[in-house]
C-alpha cells in the first residue's frame, strides 16, 4: 500500500498543457527523477504525464516532460526531467543534481541492490549541494508485484525517516500513488519556499529594527550634545 508519512493535504486534478500555453508567470517545479535502471522511473513518469504503462524496458539516456499541475489549489508548471539508470548513461549525474528543486528517489520493492542505491543517490544530492535541506520524495516502485517483495514496507518507512522526506510504495502498472508522489514533492519544493522567505522576512526585520534603534541612539546623542553646548 502506498502511504504517505507527511501531511494529508487535498490533492487535486494534473492537466497536460503544451507549453506555448504556458504563462510566463506560472510558477516552474524542476523535478528530477533518480534511481537504479529499470525500477520504474520511466513507467512512473508516463503514467503520471499520459496516463499509459510503459510496458517494456527501454533504457533512458534522458526525457524531460512539461506538465501543468493543480495541487492545493495552485497552479504550476512541472518541469521533470527522467534520467538514466543504468551506469553507462550517468556521465551528466552531478549537472541535473545542481539543477533540480526536488528529487524523486526511487528503488523496487523487488530488488535489494536498489534499495541500497537509493541511500547512496541522497549522499549524491547532498554532496553536489553541500546541504541536507533538500525536497526529496522517496519512492519503492512495483508493488503489485508482492510475490517478488524482497524489501518490505517498514524498510522503506525507516530509511524516509533518515531522509526526512515522505515515502510512498507505488505501482507505476496499476498507476496508484503515482500523482501523490508528483503532487507531495511539490508540497515539499513549496514548504521549502515558505521557510525561505519568512526566514529572509526575520533577517529583514531584525535590520530595520536595528536600524531605528540606531536613529534613536543618535537622536539621544544629538540632544544630549545640544544641551551640553548650550549650558
Ligand atoms: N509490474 C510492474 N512493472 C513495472 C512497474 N514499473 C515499471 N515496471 C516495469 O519495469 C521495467 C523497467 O521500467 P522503466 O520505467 O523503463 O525503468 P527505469 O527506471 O526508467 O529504467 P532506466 O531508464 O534504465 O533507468 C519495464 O519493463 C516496466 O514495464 C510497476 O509498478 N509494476
Ligand atoms: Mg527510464
Amino acid at each position: 500500500m502506498g502511504m504517505e508519512e507527511t501531511n494529508g493535504a487535498t490533492s487535486t486534478t494534473s492537466t497536460s498543457a503544451p507549453a506555448s500555453t504556458t504563462k510566463a508567470t506560472m510558477k516552474v517545479y524542476k523535478i528530477v527523477l533518480l534511481g537504479q535502471g529499470g525500477v520504474g522511473k520511466s513507467a512512473l513518469t508516463l503514467q503520471f504525464v499520459t496516463h499509459s504503462f510503459l510496458e517494456y524496458h527501454d533504457p533512458t539516456i534522458e526525457d524531460a516532460y512539461l506538465q501543468q499541475a493543480v495541487i492545493d489549489g495552485e497552479v504550476g508548471q512541472l518541469d521533470i526531467l527522467d534520467t538514466a539508470g543504468q551506469a553507462e548513461f550517468t556521465a551528466m549525474r552531478d549537472q541535473y543534481m545542481r539543477r533540480g528543486e526536488g528529487f524523486i528517489i526511487c528503488y523496487s520493492i523487488t530488488d535489494r541492490r536498489s534499495f541500497q542505491e537509493a541511500a547512496e543517490f541522497k549522499k549524491d544530492i547532498e554532496r553536489v549541494r553541500n546541504t541536507e535541506d533538500i525536497p526529496i520524495v522517496l519512492v519503492g516502485n512495483k508493488y503489485d508485484l508482492e510475490h517478488l517483495r524482497v524489501v518490505q514496507p517498514e524498510e522503506g518507512h525507516a530509511l524516509a525517516r533518515e531522509f526526512n522526506c515522505p515515502f510512498f510504495e507505488t505501482s507505476a502498472a496499476l498507476r496508484h500513488f503515482v500523482d501523490d508522489v508528483f503532487h507531495t514533492l511539490v508540497r515539499e519544493i513549496r514548504k521549502k519556499e515558505r521557510a525561505e522567505i519568512q526566514a529572509q522576512e526575520k533577517r529583514s526585520k531584525r535590520k530595520s529594527r536595528g536600524m531605528s534603534l540606531h536613529k534613536i541612539a543618535r537622536r539621544v546623542f544629538k540632544k544630549q550634545h545640544s544641551e551640553s553646548s548650550s549650558s
